[in-house]
């Protein structure tokens, strides 16, 4: 199943960082969006999320499910996951070199 990704965080966040460092050596690209920077992001996670911690990662699916992910390890795993188990079935563009 296609899935889209967003991820929440700020650039101020080590947990953050740890995610987009692992996005960057895995080739992921999808947006991000800084819920320090950009307040409107900031209320669509608590209101999707539940809460305003970050990282947390959007999840929506092509069903129209949405899953917003917290924890960072949570996250990568899950990428990881998916990168490795349904490489074709990535969103488009998500995912470079796959
Ligand atoms: N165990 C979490 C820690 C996340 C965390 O503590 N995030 C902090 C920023 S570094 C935060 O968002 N705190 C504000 C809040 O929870 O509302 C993870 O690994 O993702």
């Amino acid at each position: 199943m296609r899935e889209n990704y967003e991820l929440y965080h700020s650039e101020l966040c080590g947990f953050c960082h740890r995610v987009r460092r692992y996005m960057a050596n895995a080739g992921w690209e999808f947006p991000l969006r800084d819920t320090l920077r950009d307040g409107e992001a900031r209320r669509a996670l608590i209101q999707g999320g539940g809460r305003a911690t970050v990282p947390c990662l959007k999840i929506t699916r092509e069903d129209g499910q949405v899953v917003w992910m917290y924890e960072s390890l949570d996250i990568i795993d899950y990428l990881e996951s998916r990168r490795q188990t349904a490489p074709g079935d990535q969103a488009s563009g998500n995912l470079h070199g796959a």
